[in-house]
C-alpha cells in the first residue's frame, strides 16, 4: 500500500514494501522552550535551522509542533508553515491536537500534508476527518478511543479497523489512513514496547497499512536513549513500521541498517551514501 505526501513541488512516496521514511520530530517544544519563545517573537531562524539539520540527516517529512501552554498555535501553525514552505520542499506532518491549528495551518499549506492526529474518539473523527477530507491531505489514526489506551493488541487493532473505516465513509481514500500503534515509556511498564510491537505486526498483517509511532517515546525516563531506540525501531521496522516520528540525526543510521538487512537496499548503496555523507 502506498500513502503519497507532497511538500512544494515533490512528494514522498511511504510503500509498505519500500525502504522506511523518517519523520523528523524535532519541530517539537518537548525540551526546547526556546524554540515557542523564539516563534513568539516572530523569530524563524531556530526552525529553520531544525529543518536543516534533519533534512541533512535523513528526514523525509517534518513534523511540525508548536503546541506548549499559553500558546496560540492556531496562529502559529499556520505561520511556521509558512515560513517552512518558503525554504523547503519536504511534505509535513501537522502535529497538534488542536483541530482549529489544524485547519488554520491546512488553509495556507501547499502539497499534501499529513494530519497528526485523529484517533477513535467521537469527537477527533467528527473534528477532523471532513477536513482531511476537504484539504486532501492524509491522517495518522492513534490506536485509543473514548475508553482510553488499552493494553490488548487486538483492541487497538479494532481501533485502527474503526478509524480506517470512518475515514473511508467521509471520502478520504483508505491508503491515506496511516496507523500509530502507540509507542509509551517502557520505564513506565515492562511490557509497553511488547505491546506496541505486535500491534504493529497485526495491523501489518491484517490491514496491510503504513505504520508510524512516536519512536523515541518509549526511552523516556532512562539513559542511553539512542541504543533503546535503535533496537526498537529495527524490531518494529521488522514487525511492519514504515514511517517512524523520530530523531534523525540519531536514528537513520539505524534505520538504513535495518533496511539493508532487510532486503530493501540493492547492493547497500542508500546504506553506503548515507555513511558516506556523514563522513564529510
Ligand atoms: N505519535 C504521533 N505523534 C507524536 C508522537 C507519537 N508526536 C509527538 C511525539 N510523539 C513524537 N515527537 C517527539 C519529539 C521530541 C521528543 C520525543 C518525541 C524528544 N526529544 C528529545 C530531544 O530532542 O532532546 C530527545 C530525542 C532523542 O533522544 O532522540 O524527547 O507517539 N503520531
Amino acid at each position: 500500500m502506498k500513502t503519497i505526501l507532497r511538500g512544494t513541488t515533490g512528494e514522498v512516496i511511504i510503500d509498505t514494501s519500500g525502504p522506511v521514511i523518517i519523520i523528523g520530530e524535532s519541530i517539537n517544544p518537548t525540551r526546547r522552550k526556546k524554540l515557542v519563545s523564539t516563534l513568539q517573537e516572530g523569530n524563524f531562524g531556530l526552525v529553520l535551522e531544525l529543518a536543516d539539520t534533519q533534512i541533512k540527516a535523513g528526514a523525509d517529512v517534518l513534523d511540525v509542533n508548536v503546541g506548549f501552554p499559553g500558546v496560540e498555535d492556531e496562529k502559529l501553525l499556520p505561520e511556521t508553515v509558512k515560513v517552512l514552505q518558503e525554504h523547503y520542499d519536504v511534505p509535513l506532518c501537522l502535529d497538534s491536537p488542536n483541530p482549529r491549528a489544524i485547519e488554520a495551518a491546512l488553509k495556507v499549506a501547499s502539497g499534501k500534508c499529513l494530519i497528526n492526529s485523529v484517533n477513535g474518539e467521537e469527537k477527533s473523527l467528527s473534528a477532523l476527518l471532513p477536513l482531511a477530507r476537504e484539504y486532501g491531505a492524509a491522517i495518522i489514526g492513534l490506536c485509543m478511543d473514548d475508553d482510553g489506551i488499552t493494553h490488548d493488541p487486538e483492541k487497538r487493532l479494532s481501533i485502527a479497523e474503526k478509524i480506517i473505516e470512518r475515514a473511508v465513509r467521509a471520502g478520504i481514500k483508505a491508503e491515506d489512513v496511516i496507523i500509530d500503534p502507540l509507542a509509551m515509556a517502557v520505564s513506565a511498564d515492562p511490557n509497553a514496547c511488547l505491546v506496541t510491537l505486535e500491534t504493529i505486526r497485526l495491523v501489518h498483517t491484517k490491514l496491510g497499512h503504513n505504520i508510524t509511532q512516536g519512536a523515541s517515546n518509549i526511552s523516556f525516563g532512562l539513559p542511553d536513549r539512542e541504543s533503546l531506540n535503535a533496537a526498537f525501531m529495527s524490531l518494529s521496522i521488522y514487525n511492519g513500521l514504515t514511517c517512524p516520528i523520530a530523531n534523525p540525526e540519531k536514528v537513520t543510521a539505524a534505520v538504513r541498517a535495518t533496511d539493508l538487512v532487510l532486503g530493501r537496499d540493492d547492493f547497500a548503496v542508500r546504506f553506503v551514501e548515507y555513511f558516506q555523507s556523514r563522513q564529510q
